[in-house]
């Protein structure tokens, strides 16, 4: 009878661990766990420069925040900045107004104050915490989490904690600014910018072409230059205490700002036990990838003789940085290769791939998430869901399946009402003739993202070679003569681009699904972004433009994340753990962090049980800035506690104005640009003078009406006459700038004289840090307004220049230039 009522008694707390909210406050008086945290900033050297950070009690990172679940925690968080600051805490289940998104559930944490954190602790793993103010994250404000469970499952001796994280020497706000107005540096410092000369001797330049014509500049892994990658604040660390024979668990946070890493071990295979806090079915695995945001745990023997490398490549290959575990001679890691965005930029050009996708849309309100998933993407005659991966369609398994007798076996599939869609006709499947089928059964995964689903089987006929590949599964069909050949073939390579990024070797040790009888509800979310611009967003909406996304209690909610842009996009979601659909079914793991592949899409649930509302983002810090945001509500009253930090101020956080200018001092003329952009809306001035006695100055607003479309009004004036200032033209233009395909800025506008004039433009990196630029412009006056020298139909006025430009640094180019109205010349272009 005791261990009947104790079982029940278990059950009952772990279902209300899972399944019911967090109420505030120590009701169960639980033994308390005090921490202090103190934000400052101080003078720190992580890459060679002594520059301003971020500490939390004075190091990067903060210090590692242990407990013991059935405790309670209070965290004591002082701002000693000039600048408020806040916490969150990634990965825990706890109360919505501590969770620490500041102005949406928590009250930002002024300057000189303390706020006061406290949840009880009712799961186990490595989590982590960091600031969610801007970009504070990036200065240094993060550290771990570890949870002890109350009885230990795994065996090991030791553990070490390893937070992982990636350090610039600017300014991240000004990191920001740089990517916003599309200095194409970083790439250059890092070497990972693919400059045409490289692209040519590839034989890629037709690939190029394809990406140009799609507005899309090239393959991109990663945005920013980081001088160096850390391991708990070093780029090499040692831990040399750790004995031979010892197993060692080893709990990785990736608190990178927006770096992820390919994680590898010297030595024996470590065995990884948990992902996202939760426990996995273990596995033996070297080579594994590390998104932003999430923990791996995994167990490491110490060798004999010897220590452990441990190391961490940034997936763009630009940097690596190692811990090494034990003592001796190093046992080193395997290295991983860069890379190879023209090999990749190849490969998806020989996809039918639709990029640039918008991410900003003429009418945000406007729903248009299936036209965009439609539209833009992987073009395939074949089902685009990448869930469709998950189908185990082996060799050894068809093999078995004789498609005559398909028509009477049940298939092994869901009852899942969601895959109603489905259709499936056997009638063509006849004519697959494959041989000896009998008494096998497809499995295929329980998945919502089969819905509506149609496969064609008349089409299989001529696919054997879509299919080959697939997921390094074979889908063998006999006697198939019409082969497509090698353009289906090639559609297929693009299939496994990503693959090494799915989620398959996860499984959950216990099911995870939901009960069958809880109602779902289907959410599309596009994942659309803009790189010259450097928005980011869903379904062409930014995180300004939108409404909250509701969300129900005691309902599923399902998420597919159809990636239509070249990043990875590491996605969070607070307060939940969400299942992440693999071909594990039943079984697919618990996260709180998705990373979304390229071009993939992924599937995502998770059972309502909260109140309040909770972020869901991009963890890229500099995405989630440029709009890849939203908040899901459970449309609860908002907290009292609340009031005088409305949710307007988070918003206006990724709505921000970001200004830049550049001078250019030549020998023939000097120039100076300034702009200020936020999502929809820019102010330009641009002033020319040339020292022959030719001048032009502009001042324009600019509305954006999408990505690459807006209308414009100001005023221009130049020098009435050729090479003389006797007298001036002023004249208010409006009209359109328009980034066409190839990527050519157009200009065509008209002004108060009825003057049309239209004008294109264009710059080229062909060499490393050398670029081209070209500029035509053609202005016709018919005699509207302005009366006409006699005999004469039209007068025109021509502007052409042609030059080029040697990146020195971020902010300085050489620069030399033949300008029509200027003549030609040399200078600098200095960029601020
Ligand atoms: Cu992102």
């Amino acid at each position: 009878m005791k261990t009947y009522i104790y079982r029940v008694l278990l059950i009952f707390i772990v279902s209300q661990s899972i399944f019911s909210q967090v109420v505030e406050g120590n009701v169960e008086n639980l033994p308390v766990k005090e921490y202090t945290l103190t934000i400052n900033e101080e003078v720190v050297n992580k890459a060679g420069v002594a520059v301003k950070g971020m500490t939390v009690n004075g190091s990067i990172p903060g210090p590692v925040l242990e407990f013991t679940e059935g405790e309670y925690a209070i965290i004591h968080v002082k701002n000693e900045m000039k600048e408020e600051t806040s916490i969150h805490w990634h990965g825990l289940i706890l109360p919505n107004f501590y969770d620490g998104v500041p102005y949406l559930n928590t009250p930002p944490i002024k300057p000189g104050q303390t706020l006061n954190y406290e949840f009880p602790i009712n799961q186990s793993g490595t989590y982590w915490y960091h600031s969610h103010t801007m970009l504070q994250e990036q200065s240094g404000v993060y550290g771990s989490i570890v949870i002890h469970p109350q009885k230990e499952t795994l065996l090991y001796d030791k553990e070490v904690v390893l937070m992982l994280s990636d350090w610039t020497n600017e300014k991240p706000m000004n990191v920001l600014r740089n990517l916003k107005r599309g200095n194409e540096w970083y790439g250059i410092r890092k070497g990972t910018s693919t400059p045409l000369n490289k692209v040519i001797a590839r034989g890629a330049f037709g690939a190029q072409l394809d990406f140009w014509r799609q507005r899309m500049g090239g393959a991109d892994i990663a945005d920013v230059y980081y001088p160096a990658f850390l391991i708990n604040g070093k780029q090499a660390i040692e831990y040399p205490d750790f004995k031979s024979g010892e197993k060692v668990r080893v709990r990785v946070i990736n608190g990178g700002a927006s770096t992820s890493f390919w994680m590898t071990f010297g030595g024996e295979d470590p065995v990884l036990v948990s992902a996202d806090g939760h426990d996995v079915v273990p596995v033996v695995k070297n080579k594994t990838f590390i998104g932003v945001a999430e923990t791996y745990d995994f167990i490491v023997t110490i060798p004999e003789d010897g220590k452990i490398e441990y190391r961490i490549t940034a997936q763009d290959g630009s940097g690596t940085a190692s811990a090494f575990l034990g003592s001796g001679k190093t046992l080193a890691a395997q290295v991983v290769p860069r890379p190879d965005k023209i090999g990749m930029m190849q490969k998806m050009a020989k996809m039918d791939m639709k990029m640039g996708a918008h991410a900003i849309k003429y009418r945000p309100k406007k729903d248009e998430r299936f036209k965009i998933k439609n539209e833009y993407g992987m073009q395939m005659d074949m089902p685009k869901d990448s869930a469709m991966k998950g189908m185990q369609m082996d060799h050894s398994k068809m093999k078995g399946m004789k498609m005559d007798d398909m028509k009477h076996k049940q298939m092994d599939m869901p009852k899942d009402s969601t895959m109603k869609g489905m259709q499936i006709d056997h009638s063509k499947m006849k004519g697959m003739k494959m041989d000896d089928m009998k008494h096998k059964q497809m499995d295929m995964p329980k998945d919502s993202t089969m819905k509506g689903m149609e496969m064609d089987h008349s089409k299989m006929d001529h696919s054997k070679t879509q299919m080959d590949g697939m997921q390094e599964n074979h889908m063998v069909v006999a006697d198939s003569k019409k082969g497509n050949g090698m353009e289906s073939e090639m559609k297929m390579e693009g299939m496994n681009l990503f693959s090494e990024y799915n989620y398959d070797y996860l499984r959950s040790p216990v099911k995870t699904n939901y009960s069958a009888n809880a109602p779902v509800k289907e959410i599309l979310l596009n994942l659309t972004g803009n790189m010259q611009r450097y928005i980011w967003s869903m379904n062409g909406v930014p995180l300004a433009e939108t409404d909250k996304i509701k969300i129900e209690g005691g309902q599923v909610t399902r998420i597919t994340l159809n990636n239509l842009t070249m990043m990875h996009h590491p996605m969070h979601l607070h307060g939940h753990f969400f299942r992440v659909i693999n071909k594990n079914g039943d079984y697919s793991p618990l996260k709180h962090t998705v990373n979304v592949p390229p071009m993939e899409n992924v599937t995502i649930e998770f059972y309502g049980n909260e109140y309040g509302d909770w972020f869901f983002h991009c963890h890229v810090l500099y995405h989630m800035m440029g709009g890849m945001a939203r908040v899901f509500s459970y449309d609860t009253p908002r907290d009292t506690r609340m009031k005088g930090f409305p949710i307007s101020e988070l918003v206006a956080e990724t709505n921000r104005y970001y200004s830049w200018g550049m001078v250019d001092a030549a020998s023939h003329f000097t120039a100076l640009q300034l702009a200020a952009s936020n999502l929809r809306n820019q102010f330009n001035v641009s002033l020319e003078y040339g020292w022959n006695k030719n001048i032009e100055g502009e001042v324009t607003y600019e509305r954006y009406l999408h990505d690459y479309l807006r209308v414009f009004g100001g005023v221009n004036i130049e020098n009435d006459k050729e090479d003389s200032f006797d007298s001036f033209n002023t004249t208010a233009v409006v009209g359109i700038r328009f980034l066409t395909p190839y990527l050519f800025a157009l200009d065509a506008r008209i002004d108060n004289e009825l003057r049309p004039r239209i004008s294109l433009g264009r710059s080229i990196m062909i060499f490393p840090k050398f670029s081209v630029f070209g500029y035509y412009e053609y202005r016709l006056d018919l005699g509207l307004v302005n009366d006409l020298p006699v005999a004469k139909e039209y007068t025109s006025d021509t502007v052409c220049s042609a030059g080029a430009e040697y990146m020195l640094s971020r902010n300085v180019s050489l620069m030399g230039s033949y300008d029509n109205r200027f003549g030609a010349g040399g200078g600098l272009s200095v960029r601020f």
